[in-house]
């Protein structure tokens, strides 16, 4: 499967409507600084959505409409301590409004984990959640590219015990790997 156009829509804030219109969502989750929109203008080829080595960079829920016909959901991250707590607060309520009120439905929910930090505790409180609240989640392994053989198959020891038998797809949005199964992942 192809991506053939990519549109920015919209950012929510607090207290926006959340875009619920019928067109498929596919929303990316994951701690600060994991990769989500890095993930985004991947599989993309793109650079719509904004980037930053430092944590918090995304503080809004971002929309992007994909083939005309599925919207990427950009969110902002969880789990960055170097915020106040307000700002933190208020990141967790936007996350929270759009993941966990049953009004919407997301077609999947990518839980982004950094391969090379493995799950934190506020990573395996997500999965959890995510499951209780019966979310299709597709669990992806970013930064692939910087991790040493060692390393990986400590950290995926790890992950398998938490997530079982779920699939595992492993990315870099450095060096592409993993971007056409992920896309036929989301599209199909
Ligand atoms: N080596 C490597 N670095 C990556 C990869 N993906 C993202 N990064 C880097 O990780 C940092 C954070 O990337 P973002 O895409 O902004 O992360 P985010 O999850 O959207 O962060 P927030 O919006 O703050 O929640 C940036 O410095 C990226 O260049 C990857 O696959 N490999
Ligand atoms: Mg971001």
């Amino acid at each position: 499967m192809n991506i053939n156009s990519v549109k920015f829509m919209k950012g929510l804030v607090k207290d926006d409507p959340i875009m619920d219109d019928g067109i498929p969502q596919v929303a990316f989750i994951g701690r600060s600084n994991v990769g989500k929109s890095s993930l985004v203008n991947a599989l993309t080829k793109s650079s719509v959505s904004r980037t930053s080595s430092t944590p918090g960079r995304t503080a809004e829920i971002n929309f992007f409409l994909i083939n005309q016909d599925t919207y990427f959901v950009d969110l902002p991250g969880y789990g960055f301590a170097k915020v106040s707590n307000a700002q933190r607060d208020k990141l967790t309520n936007l996350i929270n409004s759009y993941l966990f009120n049953k009004v919407y439905v997301q077609k999947r929910v990518v839980l982004i984990i950094d391969i090379n930090v493995g799950m934190t505790s506020k990573d395996i409180e997500m999965f959890e959640n995510l499951k209780k609240a019966n979310k299709n989640i597709v669990l992806v392994l970013s930064k692939v590219d910087k991790i040493t053989q060692k390393d990986f198959h400590h950290n995926m020891k790890e992950i398998v015990k938490i997530t079982c038998n779920l699939p595992l797809f492993q990315i870099s949005s450095k060096n592409g790997t993993g971007m056409e199964e992920l896309i036929d992942e989301l599209l199909s």
